[in-house]
């Protein structure tokens, strides 16, 4: 297995959200410059992330499209930034250019909410080398949320995600490179979330390691009526259930109180 998911005592590693978007829905216009993004990067460390996932596209429901120019000259100066602090960076992006052009400059990892199915994006991964998340989502995310339907939620973004492993492997990407994520909240219901959520270990099944994203996603302001500011209880709820389901990577905005629940999860399990 690929050192980036390699850990000796199985603990979940962290991944920190670093959006450098004007319009992300949670932090988004926060960090739009260099120091900003800087400076919640050395946060985030502190608070022990374990990698720091950098996007310059909103994914979120009805958010603009972005140029590859725009994505590049947003991220690459950050990275060049963070880099220095010596976490592990993935770049949260589904175009080939921006994955390579943040590899270039220090980033470690691909995450794409599009599991490389655009333009170029499986030869250039299999050329680059580097571990991907390939995410499961049902449309585009401007229309994703209108009416999302599956036969069977769980089997059929499982047999999707098998598809694109095999696409992986058959483009020469090594399979110990490859992480799989549901992707909660693109193209889904609160009850299709709420299935793959309880169902998340059944994904154990095709020994890749799982990485959950759920953090302040509106599922969790649909369950408890919050504005997306006051969601840290329900995120960390969440969290703490993926991670007893098998999850290797959460995916969050809250890192600090995040590794609190990581700390108490592994104390639980030093038991067993
Ligand atoms: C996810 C993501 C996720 C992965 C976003 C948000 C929307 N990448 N990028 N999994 N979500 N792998 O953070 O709410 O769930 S952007």
């Amino acid at each position: 297995m690929h050192s980036i998911y390699k850990n000796q005592s199985c603990s979940p590693l962290i991944m920190g959200i670093l959006n450098i978007t004007p319009d992300s829905f949670s932090d988004g216009n926060q960090y739009n410059n260099e120091d900003q993004a800087y400076g919640r990067a050395v946060e985030m460390q502190k608070a022990g992330v374990d990698i720091l996932d950098i996007g310059g596209e909103s994914t979120r429901p009805g958010a603009k499209d972005v140029s590859i120019e725009q994505e590049i000259e947003r991220i690459v100066p950050v990275i060049q930034r963070v880099k220095s602090l010596g976490i592990p960076i993935s770049v949260d992006t589904s175009k080939s250019e921006v994955m390579r052009a943040a590899v270039e400059v220090g980033a470690s990892m691909v995450n794409d909410v599009r599991a490389l199915q655009e333009k170029n994006a499986l030869a250039t991964i299999a050329e680059l080398q580097v571990p991907v998340c390939l995410m499961h989502m049902q449309g585009k995310p401007r229309s994703m949320q209108q009416s999302p339907q599956y036969q069977n939620v769980v089997k059929d973004v499982m047999e999707f995600l098998q598809k694109r492993v095999k696409a992986c492997e058959n483009a020469g990407i090594n399979r110990s490179l490859i992480s799989i994520d549901p992707g909660f909240g693109f193209g889904k219901t609160l009850e299709h979330n709420l299935e793959l959520l309880d169902c998340l270990a059944d994904f154990l099944e095709l020994e890749l390691p799982i990485l959950a994203g759920l953090s302040r996603k509106s599922m969790l302001g649909q369950m408890t009526n919050q504005p997306v500011e006051r969601r840290l209880a329900g995120s960390l709820a969440v969290a703490q259930i993926a991670m007893e389901k098998g999850a290797r990577i959460i995916r969050v905005h809250d890192v600090a109180e995040t590794n609190d629940v990581r700390q108490v999860f592994m104390a639980m399990k030093s038991l067993s």
